[in-house]
Order: structure tokens, then sequence, then C-alpha cells
């Protein structure tokens, strides 16, 4: 099974949201390997968003990052990765469709609730940058066959 990393911006903690975004991963099925809440730092943004580095907006989106702390997640799930990121939907909150996560809580392209781990390798990557191997934890969901056919895992 995949795992994959969600971080709930100071946006939705700042908004009194995180149960509610919580509540749409869990709804879905996805297991949570993974929580805690973190204060982040220049650092760890610039390696975070290495892709942006240059764009004119960059110091804007760690700014923003770093108002409050956020809260990181570890969701695991078979085809974690693409089901988090249909579920949190395009970047900017205007363009996103109602029913995902940006489309109905968001109406901003930097203000918009989610990260969410783009391919399985980067998913990989950003859950070392943010977790401790001990943190995250592999336990076994009772219900797996209530969630899948027995040949799906
Ligand atoms: P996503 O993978 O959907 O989070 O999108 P990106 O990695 O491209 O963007 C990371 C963050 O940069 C987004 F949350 C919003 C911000 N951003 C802008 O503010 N303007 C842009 O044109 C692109 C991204």
């Amino acid at each position: 099974m995949e795992k994959t990393l969600v971080i709930l911006k100071p946006c939705t903690i700042q908004r009194g949201l995180t149960g509610e975004i919580i509540h749409r991963f869990e709804r879905k099925g996805l297991q949570i390997c993974g929580m805690k809440m973190m204060q982040l730092t220049d650092d760890i943004l610039i390696e975070h968003y290495s892709h942006l580095a240059q764009r004119p907006f960059f110091k804007r989106i760690k700014d923003s990052m770093m108002v409050t702390p956020v809260i990181v997640c570890c969701l695991k799930g078979i085809d974690a990765v693409r089901i988090v990121r249909a579920m949190a939907g395009v970047t900017n909150g205007r363009d996103a469709q109602p029913g995902t996560i940006r489309g109905d809580y968001s109406v901003s392209v930097q203000e918009n609730i989610v990260h969410a781990s783009d391919s399985l390798e980067t998913a990989e990557t950003e859950l070392k940058r943010f977790f401790k191997e001990d943190e995250i934890f592999d336990y076994a969901i009772s219900q797996l066959n209530s969630k899948y056919a027995n040949d799906e895992y």
C-alpha cells in the first residue's frame, strides 16, 4: 500500500478546519499512520518548495506556511497518492472543482488548505522530510475487508 504526505496549512489551522479536513480523509477510507503539529522553518520550506525557489512569490509562500504551526499527516491506502491529490483538487482554490477540498474550502492559490504529495517518489522523500522513522506507525486495521476486495490488497 502507498503512503503519502498531507500538510494542513496555517490557513486551515487559523480557520478551524482541521477536523473537517481530516474527517474527509478518514471517511474516504485512508488510514492515518502519522500525525503531528510542527512549526515549519525557513530551512525546511526552502527544501520543500525548492521547485518554486526562483519564482517571485517564493517568499510569500514561505511566510504563509510559517504563520502558525502546521499539522503533517501520513495517510496510507491503495493508490493513496493519487486519491489524496484528487481529493485536494487543483492548486488554485478558485479553479478547483466543488467536491474537492480546495474547491469547497478555498478561494486562493496560496491559502489552499492542504499540501499533498504529487507522486509516489515525492511522497517517500517528503515523508522523510517531515517525519522521523518512529513517528510513522504500521498497525493493522481490522476492517480491511470492508474497505477492499481481498484481491486488491
Ligand atoms: P501543489 O502541488 O498543488 O501544492 O502546487 P505547487 O507545488 O505548484 O505550489 C505550491 C504552493 O505554491 C501552492 F500551495 C500555492 C503556491 N503557488 C502560488 O502561490 N502561485 C503559483 O503560481 C503557484 C503556486
